[in-house]
């Protein structure tokens, strides 16, 4: 018997050895054909900070601002499409210029009430004075400081009676170092302050008055950076990251009380951040690398993906990242069938 039991206990042994080397071994196979797939997955080697096909330095130039001011210009000579925010109140954060500005002016077309915050008093009172008093209306508003917040929301409810859309836009880029040594804690934490804290801000007081209004949407502006590595700096993109993270969440929350939240993120697009961040100007843009070869993106694109966020048309659509990039997160270009170098 002893004889036996000890024979059966080395056949479970050896068993037990047999099963537990197989799983070792799948895991082993697994997770390192998951990490090559996760690496190939989550960086875009054809462009960004870390890029050796199209970084920053290959697409820096000198020229003007002049290309921002002249997509801007054509905007109000657009047609006018139907109007499909007929009756809505929308407050946009950073609406002094660039994609905020884009959309304060694209959401009047649509027949929207649109409150401009920011912290560029002149610019963003200039752009409400170009739309009407009728149509916009300017209010000094620092993202990061919860009062001002708060203050915006109260007076844009007071002003209007409601409040349907709430974009949080605002936001600025940092120095792009390429190397993590040269990040200071301090830089890292002032950009999570103010890319992440300040949409947190911007959802909690906009929730404040739309759950007792049992409606709204919520969007909050995005990266590509927040969904792959290598285009920006480590405190950008964990930011970008976080915001995407918030929007999931938030819409957990909020969709009972018939609230959406959603994220747009975007591509690189002509504006005073952009041009501020990698130097360059629309001849600049055109060298950034794109899936879609030869095209640009611009702020009025933004501007109508927000459109159709804020509108009725994307009633069911909460917890979404919408990305205007013209395919670049979900291609690799650097190896493959369709390889493009
Ligand atoms: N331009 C791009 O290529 C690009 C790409 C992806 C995502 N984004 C995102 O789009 C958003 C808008 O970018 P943009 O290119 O229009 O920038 P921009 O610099 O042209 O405009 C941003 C506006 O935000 C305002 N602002 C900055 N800090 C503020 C604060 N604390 N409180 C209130 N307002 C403040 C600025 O005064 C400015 O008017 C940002 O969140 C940015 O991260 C931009
Ligand atoms: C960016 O491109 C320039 C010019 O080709 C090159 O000198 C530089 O090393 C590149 N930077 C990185 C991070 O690869
Ligand atoms: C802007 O307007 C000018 C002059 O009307 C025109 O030549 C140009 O093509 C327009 N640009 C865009 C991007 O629409
Ligand atoms: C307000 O916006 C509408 C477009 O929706 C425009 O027709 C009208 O002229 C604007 N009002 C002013 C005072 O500019
Ligand atoms: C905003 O309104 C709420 C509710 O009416 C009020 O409690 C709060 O004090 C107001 N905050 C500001 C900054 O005006
Ligand atoms: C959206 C947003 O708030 N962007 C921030 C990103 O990081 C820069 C760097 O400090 C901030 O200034 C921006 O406000």
């Amino acid at each position: 018997m002893a004889d036996l039991s000890s024979k059966a206990q080395v056949a479970k042994r050896i068993h037990c050895h047999k099963s537990c080397f197989w799983i070792v071994f799948k895991i082993l196979v697994q997770t390192s054909s998951l990490e090559l797939f996760m690496y190939f997955r989550i960086r875009n080697p054809a462009f960004g900070l870390f890029s050796t096909h199209t970084n920053f330095s290959l697409i820096s130039s000198s020229s003007s601002q002049r290309s921002y001011h002249h997509l801007m210009a054509n905007l109000s000579s657009e047609a006018q499409v139907g109007k499909r925010l007929e009756g809505k109140v929308a407050l946009i954060t950073g609406a002094a210029q660039g994609i905020g500005a884009c959309m304060a002016r694209v959401f009047v077309n649509h027949g929207a009430k649109v409150v401009c915050v920011d912290i560029n008093e002149e610019l963003g009172r200039s752009v409400c004075d170009d739309l009407g008093a009728e149509n916009a209306s300017f209010l000094y508003c620092d993202v990061t400081k919860e009062s001002d917040i708060e203050n915006a929301i109260n007076r844009t409810v007071h002003e209007h009676g409601k409040l349907d859309i709430m974009i949080n836009n605002a936001g600025i880029a940092d120095e792009g170092k390429t190397s993590i040594l040269d990040n200071d804690l301090s830089d890292f934490e002032r950009v999570m302050r103010l890319n992440l804290s300040g949409v947190f801000l911007g959802i909690k007081h906009a929730a404040r008055v739309m759950i007792p209004a049992r409606s709204g949407g919520i969007i909050n502006l995005g990266s590509i950076s927040g969904s792959i590595g290598g285009i920006t700096s480590h405190s950008y993109s964990s930011s970008k990251h976080a915001v995407v993270g918030l929007t999931r969440n938030a819409a957990a929350e909020l969709g009972k009380h018939g609230i959406r939240v959603n994220c747009l993120s975007s591509h690189v697009v002509l504006t005073p951040l952009s041009q501020n961040f990698f130097n360059f100007g629309e001849e600049g843009q055109s060298r950034v690398y794109t899936n879609l070869e030869g095209m640009v993106l611009k702020p009025e694109d933004l501007a109508n993906a927000a459109v159709y966020l804020a509108s009725e048309e994307a009633r069911f659509m909460s917890g979404h990242n919408l990305m205007l990039d013209g395919g670049f997160t979900v291609t690799n270009p650097a190896f493959g069938l369709f390889s493009r170098f």
